[in-house]
């Protein structure tokens, strides 16, 4: 029986490594100190790992950037755009490395980033690998050799982590038209084919290769490229240990194939899927052994050891002692590092002592892994710890803190009128249009405004108690007043107050909402340097007090204009939050959805006309197999409906959403009812609202005429083009405009500028349109 871990958490548990990569970009320090701070988080994480006594400890699963971009340089998949940026440059590789995830402006060069998008059901973000049709691999970075030999004179054997070849294709993306990027493995098989042989050069034992997609929907084209890839790969290297990785779901329709590779070991997630641990069991060949996933990688909680232990014990009957390993279920990339680090002696955790005995974060769910090993082998001294789990188990079922009867009385009593608005939209809009009297092609903003590193500066002196609750409010309503003021004058048709009250959305509504605890350390990487920090979703939700009402209605009696109050979407706050365990998601989201429209309504009746409600994460939320989307789809939207229906027609509600490929989904987006809904798709030139216009979506709409995520600043001319371009497939009278997310990214001088010019499109727009009436 062995232990085995699938990746570790490489940001470092006090963040060290975004530190460091943000002050090497800065020019503050030099590749070698750069590269010092990696050596050190990753000695830590595989001491650790190795001292906890897990047997298959992972390499190659750090990274400065983002692992598949790091698979981009091993293999050599580097677009041409970036070849000029390593000609006679000292940091070459590196500076290669971060061309491609962040672009690069130096040098006279400019030169964009490689997409970023997210990685399969999580909030993580990886780079997308950029295909042509004659694409050529070779090896290129030694990177995965490297960190194998580095782990070995540490004195530690460790097994490298590679993607494998069908997933490395399935997630890239072909740049030119009229070739299948699968079609690619051919041309991509020899350099896996030769890494592979530098590792058994350095006597690797195990090697690890991520196949995620054997649990998604795939083509029979994928499966016998999957046949095929694996058969050469074992035939070149008959006696290498070869794990096949699947997590986020359920092999299904893919399990005879699964099994049929000629691979050493086979890993399953059990902790999405355990219903597929007995199938997987039957038909798994006599020679190839069972990875179970049975500590959940993704989320916080504590393991519950009986129920692992049942799951054990079935894979024990099956297959015997030595076919088993015993593995969390996917990477612990997606937890945060350590829950030790939350008590450091200077800052008090926001966890209580009861919440905080039901989590494990990834340090502990390693010592989960090899903790179960020792009681399914009985070892001495183990039972305590059995019984200390069982204990936990029992005192989160029964705990006070979790189960409230009136929240439960409320949802199971939530009816068809409260899930649907008084009127149609076709009545609403009449009514809003008197109300509000809003100009044709009205403008505004998503919400936020610059979070200046001032802004940041008051929070945190503010909750280290360096500046009083009324100091630091005065300094947000200066902000607020300065925001409002810059809007009238920019001649904004409907204004938002900024959010500098605010972190992370989702932290802010957590933390006023009841059913929410939060770390004060727990950070998972969301993309590159970037980290979040995700509120746990432990009990029931409710919202004790008004959340958004104190700064919206300040806001509004600052201005004649109409103020638009902001909120984040039930399914947004679900999806980026850790979720309960104990009920499912679509429960919670309704409590969630409960707790939204109370907010709606309290603003309303505080005169807010105007309110958005975000859901920037639905789309993401689509579950990983399409015959699992109606399910989601419809508790999903139900519970937006549920947020938004207690108004008045008169009141608008807007909703936004990013990360945009509507097609998919444009019913589920029009079944949502918001009056106004506004989206990204400047990047796209507008393409995006083809799926609208095909559709007639009949509500009205803000497409992005902007692209706020990069610093450049758009002409107006640039998005009068834009807004032509859309007026020619969505009728005037529905189009919003406005840029494509909010600002808090952006430095004030390129948003006063942008959002002057696109104030000056919208005129040039309605002056048109005058004339054309
Ligand atoms: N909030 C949450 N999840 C998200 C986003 C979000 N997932 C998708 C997308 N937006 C990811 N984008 C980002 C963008 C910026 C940051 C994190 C994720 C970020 N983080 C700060 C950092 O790492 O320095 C820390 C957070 C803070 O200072 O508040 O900038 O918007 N939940
Ligand atoms: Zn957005």
């Amino acid at each position: 029986m062995l232990t085995n871990n699938l990746g570790y958490p490489r940001i470092g548990s006090n963040r060290e490594l975004k530190k460091a990569c943000e002050q090497y970009w800065s020019g503050k320090t030099t590749m070698a100190q750069l590269a010092q701070t990696g050596s050190e988080i990753r000695r830590k994480n595989w001491e650790l790992q190795s001292e906890a006594g897990i047997d298959l400890i992972p390499s190659n699963d750090f990274s400065f950037y983002d692992q598949v971009l790091d698979w981009s340089l091993t293999v050599g998949a580097i677009p041409k755009r970036y070849h000029e940026v390593i000609m006679g440059k000292s940091n070459g590789e590196l500076d290669l490395y971060f061309a491609m995830a962040r672009g690069y402006q130096k040098d006279g060069l400019d030169i964009t980033a490689m997409e970023m998008t997210k990685w399969f059901d999580t909030n993580y973000h990886y780079i997308v690998p950029e295909f042509v049709g004659d694409q050529q691999f070779k090896l290129f970075s030694t990177k995965i050799l490297d960190e194998y030999n580095e782990s070995k004179r540490l004195g530690i054997k460790t097994k490298p982590v590679i993607i494998g070849p069908i997933t490395y294709l399935l997630l890239g993306k072909e740049k030119e038209a009229d070739f299948d990027r699968i079609d690619l493995i051919k041309n991509l098989l020899p350099v896996y084919i030769d890494v592979l042989k530098k590792l058994e050069e350095q006597h690797v034992e195990w090697v690890q290769f991520d196949e995620p997609f054997l649990s998604l929907d795939l083509r029979e084209k994928d499966r016998a490229a999957y046949t095929y890839a694996y058969s050469e790969i074992r035939k070149a290297f008959p006696k290498l240990k070869i794990m096949l990785a699947t997590y986020f779901g359920s092999l299904k329709d893919n399990a005879s194939l699964a099994v049929s590779l000629p691979v050493t070991a086979l890993h399953i997630d059990l902790i999405r899927n355990p219903e597929q641990l007995e199938s997987i069991l039957a038909v798994l060949p006599d020679n190839v052994s069972l990875s179970v996933g049975v500590v959940d990688g993704r989320n916080i909680w504590k393991s519950e050891y009986q129920l692992a232990l049942q799951l054990l014990e079935v894979s024990l009957s099956y297959i015997g002692n030595n076919r088993l390993i015993i593995s969390p279920s996917c990477s612990l990339i997606h937890s945060p590092c350590d829950l030790d680090t939350e008590d450091d002696g200077t800052i008090l955790t926001p966890l209580s002592p009861e919440i905080r005995q039901w989590l494990a974060f990834a340090k502990q769910k390693v010592n989960e892994v090899v903790e179960l090993k020792q009681l399914l082998n009985n070892e001495k001294d183990i039972l305590p710890k059995l019984d200390e789990n069982i204990r936990c188990a029992e005192n989160r079922r029964s705990s006070t803190l979790i189960h409230k009867t009136e929240v439960k009385k409320r949802v199971a009593g939530i009816s068809q009128k409260d899930e649907n608005r008084l009127n149609s939209f076709s009545v609403r809009k009449d009514a809003q249009h008197k109300a509000l009297k809003l100009p044709q092609f009205p403008t505004t903003t998503i919400g936020s405004f610059p979070q200046t590193p001032e802004v940041r500066s008051w929070r945190s002196k503010y909750k280290k108690g360096d500046l009083t609750l009324a100091e630091y409010d005065a300094l947000l309503e200066k902000e607020t007043e300065e925001t409002i003021r810059f809007q009238e004058a920019c001649g904004i048709d409907v204004l938002v107050h900024g959010e500098f009250e605010r972190n992370d959305m989702v932290e802010y509504f957590g933390e006023q909402l009841a059913g929410f605890a939060f770390t004060r350390n727990g950070w998972v990487q969301s993309y590159g340097s970037r980290c979040v920090k995700p509120p746990v979703i432990y009990g029931d939700v409710y919202r004790p007090t008004p959340m958004t009402v104190r700064w919206a209605e300040y806001a509004q009696s600052l201005s004649s204009k109409w103020v638009k109050g902001m909120l984040t979407g039930p399914v947004t706050i679900l999806q980026w939050s850790f979720v309960r365990n104990d009920q499912p998601r679509s429960e919670t989201c309704t409590q969630i959805a409960l707790a939204i429209r109370d907010e709606v309504l309290d603003l309303e009746n505080a005169g807010i006309r105007i309110i958005q409600i975000d859901e920037p994460a639905i789309r993401e939320g689509l579950p990983l197999r399409k015959a699992d989307w109606d399910g989601y789809l419809q508790w999903a939207v139900r519970a937006f409906r549920i947020s938004a229906s207690g108004v008045g027609d008169e009141t608008q509600i807007h909703t936004h959403m990013c990360y945009s490929e509507f097609n998919d989904i444009i019913q589920n987006i029009a079944d949502m009812d918001a009056d106004v809904i506004t989206i990204e798709c400047s990047r796209s030139q507008m393409e995006l609202l083809d799926a609208f216009a095909d559709f007639k979506y009949p509500n009205e709409i803000g497409p992005g005429v902007y692209d706020i995520h990069s610093p450049r600043v758009p002409s107006k001319n640039e998005m009068v083009r834009l807004l032509e371009k859309a007026r020619s497939v969505i009728p005037a009278g529905q189009l919003w405009v406005n840029p494509d997310c909010g600002l808090k990214t952006r430095h004030w001088h390129e948003t006063k500028k942008a959002l002057t010019e696109m104030v000056a499109a919208a005129k040039v727009l309605r002056e048109y349109v005058e004339e054309a009436v």
